[in-house]
């Protein structure tokens, strides 16, 4: 069968948030873009993920044309809890920083994207197979792809990588300019969404000697919660009822005295690793969000991290097309690699000090509760944390 051949500006590869949102971004300012998606609409929209909007985010989801949602049907936070055994303070975002953050999961924002996308007649490809790249050092740069039964070449000026962390982009990099940085801890997150009232109206970070635990949320009647196990563990080993029993153990009284416990709706196990990749270009590809970087979920920073690529990422590809200036495109890999190892960083640390890491390492387990107990008193480390937290300005 012949090849169908297609033309666009930026040709993106991944239909999760980063790669909607860049074309929502980019269609809004009449630069053409065509999405090529591996999974269908719903697979992707089924995928429980990220809870936590900054301040950074919501800002640019609402220039998007896509924040109306997120102030009737998210939650505006203005401070969360850090726990360690029965020991509790509040970290106050709104009093520190004078910014706060959204609770609003990251399958609303995807319905949110999507629909837009479609208010824009968006052009997107769902099930694509065998996605293959090339001419990325040309003027024009070619993808070819497979899609019900039919095989396409889109031809393009830019290609942008949007396709997670199992993504095919990132292996255009030549191996001798990829730069790998990674670590993988020794425990992970068991999570489940169940339909129970929550908990607390604030987000409860919660340090225990027998391993973090996490409470979360997505509306009053929905919600998340994490317990950290061993990396090895198994969710057949993990019924509801002992899910419930182990998390309440982890909780401060106070907190878990008021528990409703339900039947889970979701559960996934999910290993942490942090991973950054440099650089995010390589002649006409741009990296953007997990194609680029993963982090432990501890500091709610991965879908955020995401936007924040696709804010610089998209301002180069405008300032091109409107000004037919490259120079933003050229310092984007730059760019967001300072912001995403600043962000990296504070993940990272917020996942060693919450985390137990067991009984042959005792010492670093003491150290972490007295560096809690040392931030409960220091306005200065809780102003630190606020402000990650918040977001790092973009
Ligand atoms: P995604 O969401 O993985 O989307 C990539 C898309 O690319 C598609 N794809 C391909 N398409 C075409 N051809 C190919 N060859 C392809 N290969 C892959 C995939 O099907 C997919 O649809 O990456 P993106 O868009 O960069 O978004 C990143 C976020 O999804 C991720 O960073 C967050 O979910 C991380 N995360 C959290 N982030 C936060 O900011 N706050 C949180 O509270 C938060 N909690 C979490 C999280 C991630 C978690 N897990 C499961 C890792 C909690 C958890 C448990
Ligand atoms: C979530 O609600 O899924 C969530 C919230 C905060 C995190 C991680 C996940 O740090």
């Amino acid at each position: 069968m012949k090849t169908k051949n297609l033309k666009t500006q930026v040709a993106i590869i991944g239909g999760g948030p980063s790669g909607l949102l860049l074309s929502q971004i980019l269609m809004k300012q009449n630069i053409d873009t065509i999405i090529l998606e591996a999974q269908s609409r719903e697979y992707v929209l089924k995928r429980i993920r990220a809870g936590v909007l900054e301040h950074g985010s919501v800002e640019l989801l609402k220039n998007a044309g896509v924040g109306e949602r997120i102030f009737c049907d998210g939650k505006k936070h203005d401070g969360f809890i850090i726990s360690s055994g029965e020991d509790s303070f509040r970290i106050d975002l709104s009093t520190i920083t004078g910014k706060s953050v959204y609770v609003y999961g990251q399958t609303e924002v995807t319905i949110d994207l999507y629909k837009a996308q479609d208010e824009l007649n968006a052009q997107i490809f769902h099930n694509v197979e065998n996605v293959k790249i090339s001419q990325l050092d040309s003027d024009l740069s070619k993808i070819r792809f497979n899609y019900l039964d039919q095989t396409y070449e889109i031809t393009c000026d830019f290609v942008a990588g949007c396709d997670g962390s199992m993504g095919i982009s990132k292996n255009y990099i030549p191996d001798k300019i990829k730069k790998n940085y990674i670590v993988n801890y020794p425990f992970s997150w068991l999570g489940i969404l169940s339909n129970t009232k929550p908990l607390n109206h604030e987000l409860i970070y919660a340090s225990h000697d027998r391993g973090f635990a996490l409470a979360s949320m997505r509306n009053e009647k929905l919600s998340r919660y994490y317990i950290q196990t061993s990396n090895t563990d198994k969710i057949e080993q993990w019924p509801d009822e002992l899910f419930w029993k182990e998390l309440i153990k982890r909780l401060p009284k106070e907190y878990s005295a008021n528990i409703e416990v339900g039947k889970s709706i979701e559960k996934s196990i999910t290993k942490l690793r942090s991973l950054i990749l440099e650089p995010m270009q390589w002649q006409n590809l741009f990296l953007a969000g997990d194609a680029a970087h993963i982090m432990p979920p501890t500091g709610a920073k991965g879908l955020n991290l995401a936007f924040s690529d696709i804010f610089y990422l998209s301002e180069g590809f405008i300032n091109y097309y409107t000004k037919g200036s490259l120079n933003k495109l050229n310092n984007y890999s730059d760019k967001a690699l300072k912001r995403v190892w600043k962000t990296v960083e504070f993940s990272k640390w917020m996942t060693s000090i919450l985390h137990t890491l067991g009984d042959n390492n005792k010492l670093m387990n003491k150290l972490n509760k007295k560096e809690l107990q040392k931030i409960k008193k220091s306005k200065n480390a809780q102003k630190v944390i606020a402000n990650q937290y918040v977001g790092l300005p973009y």
